[in-house]
């Protein structure tokens, strides 16, 4: 899909005491920042115009962004994110979309919801119901979307941190699906990407305009997007993935 812009925030020094549930060890805060530039500088080259913001020490998930809202062409839905340590990220996301959008909607309690539960696929959302997003949040963004002219299918993830750990949609009717979305029904109507158990982390990757971004280390990943006709590009996202994060969550794209 085309995107004009990209909203990234450089991650504080608090990063590495983030949440976490993978045993990949504390991410090294030096290669990190190496790793957040990388992903910026790749993202211009897409194409796109970057607003980064500064690091926020009281909010260790503030890199995450994609959490904080839901964006369209028309519209921004700022949620309710369901970790309680990462709920305040919110106010500077919705600030800083006021510079881009007119129109607001919000997730409210005891609705809560993250934005890496949410897969748009065209004219469908896809929600994720998931230890941040529960049915209400789940219920109450149904409702916007239909409201606005959109459809919206709810997914209760079971394994999966988030629904777009396991899932990316390419456009062209392509969709990369891992692990418990390979046989989900809902996905039968696309032509399938199948991303292997042991490459995973890869079913995270980001399509920006004319490349698809996907995580370096991962050659059947790479062959299989390839064959599919786009261009991809490869980033180092080691000590990302040590604070359960992937190539979509660190950024805004609209
Ligand atoms: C968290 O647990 O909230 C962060 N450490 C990782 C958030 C990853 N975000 C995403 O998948 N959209």
């Amino acid at each position: 899909s085309q995107f004009k812009n990209v909203i990234a925030k450089t991650p504080g020094k608090s990063y590495v005491e983030g949440l976490t549930t993978s045993d990949l060890g504390k991410p090294d805060y030096e290669k990190l920042l190496v790793q957040h530039e990388a992903y910026v500088e790749t993202l211009k080259k897409c194409g796109v115009e970057v607003t980064l913001l500064s690091a926020s020490e009281e909010f260790p998930d503030s890199t995450f962004v994609e959490d904080a809202a839901v964006l369209t062409t028309e519209f921004a839905v700022v949620t309710n994110p369901g970790a309680e340590s990462r709920n305040g990220e919110i106010v500077e996301i919705e600030s800083v979309l006021k510079d881009f959008y007119k129109k607001f909607h919000y997730i409210k309690s005891p609705g809560t919801l993250d934005g890496g539960d949410i897969l748009q696929a065209d004219n469908r959302f896809y929600i994720g119901i998931s230890e941040r997003t529960n049915e209400e949040g789940a219920r109450q963004l149904k409702e916007i979307l239909e409201g606005e002219g959109f459809e919206a299918t709810i997914i209760p993830l079971k394994k999966f941190f988030h629904l777009k750990t396991g899932i990316a949609y390419l456009g062209n009717n392509k969709m990369v699906v891992a692990g418990e979305f390979v046989d989900h029904p809902a996905f039968d109507s696309y032509e399938k990407i199948v991303i292997s158990s042991e490459d995973e982390y890869s079913a995270n990757c980001i399509r920006v305009n004319d490349y698809v971004i996907i995580p370096e280390g991962y050659s059947e990943t790479k062959r299989k997007i390839n064959e599919a006709g786009y261009e991809t590009i490869e980033l180092d996202m080691s000590e990302v993935r040590k604070q359960d994060g992937g190539l979509s969550c660190l950024s805004l794209r609209f």
